[in-house]
């Protein structure tokens, strides 16, 4: 599927705050029977890519990039309905992003893909203390923690984390990724067991769909 026709129309909406336009947009690709992976790497991440750099060349305020993600958050939370398995797996999986991280959207993209897949999910969203994770690692015991970083300054926080889970729950599979690592992924792979990095949803849902094969 080529975006390029609504790309344009959808960042002009989350630029002028149009959000019935920015939903619009979605709900007619839904229609149109693309998929939910398609239209958030190549739709919805790609916008919000072009938006932080309007912003870091102070072409656009802090307070439209505020708004331009309050959009793109509403619109995910929009479309829980359509992403929502019937068939469900028992599988869980929490989702968050590390201590002093902001960013949840790729996070929230990622806790998606697990939900299309039918596994339990759990969200936790930005910024959770690392003693509560823990705690709610030990509460749910998942099969898998997702992490994200979307600033490299972020990374010994990331490692920290990382340790614990490691030594608290070393069967638990740990995923990372996240713009802080896309240059840095190296630092993290290979230095702990049971860990992946994956660098976008198309490379995780095939990973997830490896699991349904081989358990
Ligand atoms: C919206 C936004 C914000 C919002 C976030 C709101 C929210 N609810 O999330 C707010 C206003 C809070 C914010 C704050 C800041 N931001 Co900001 N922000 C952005 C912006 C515009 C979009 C972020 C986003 O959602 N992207 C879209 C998502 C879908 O992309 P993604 O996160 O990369 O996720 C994808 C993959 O990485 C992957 N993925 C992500 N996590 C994971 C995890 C796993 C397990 C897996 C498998 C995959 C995966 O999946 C996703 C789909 O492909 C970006 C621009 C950009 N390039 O992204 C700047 C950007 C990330 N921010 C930036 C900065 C500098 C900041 C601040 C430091 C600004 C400040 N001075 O206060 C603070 C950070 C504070 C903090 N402590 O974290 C810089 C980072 C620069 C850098 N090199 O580190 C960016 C790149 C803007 C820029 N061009 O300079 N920000």
């Amino acid at each position: 599927m080529d975006f390029t026709a609504v790309q344009r129309d959808f960042l002009e909406g989350l630029l002028v705050g149009n959000r019935l336009s920015c939903s619009n947009i979605i709900n007619d690709l839904v229609k149109d029977k693309v998929g939910i992976n398609d239209i958030y790497e190549n739709l919805i991440r790609v916008a919000l890519y072009e938006v932080g750099e309007l912003w870091e060349r102070g072409e656009i305020s802090v307070a439209s990039e505020h708004m331009a993600s309050a959009i793109v958050e509403s619109i995910l939370n929009e479309l829980y309905s359509t992403i929502i398995s019937k068939s469900r797996m028992n599988n869980t999986v929490v989702a968050s992003s590390v201590e002093n991280e902001a960013h949840q959207i790729g996070i929230k993209m990622v806790a998606d893909v697990f939900e299309m897949h039918g596994w339990n999910v759990h969200f936790l969203g930005a910024n959770t203390p690392l003693k509560d994770l823990i705690r709610f690692i030990e509460i749910v015991n998942p099969k898998i923690v997702a992490l994200s970083m979307s600033i490299y300054f972020h990374i010994h926080l990331l490692e920290e984390v990382i340790n614990r889970i490691r030594d608290l729950f070393p069967e638990t599979l740990i995923i990372v990724g996240g713009q802080g690592l896309r240059l840095h992924q190296k630092e993290i792979t290979g230095k702990y067991p049971n860990l992946l990095y994956f660098p976008d949803l198309f490379k995780l849902e095939e990973f997830i769909k490896s699991i349904e094969y081989n358990g």
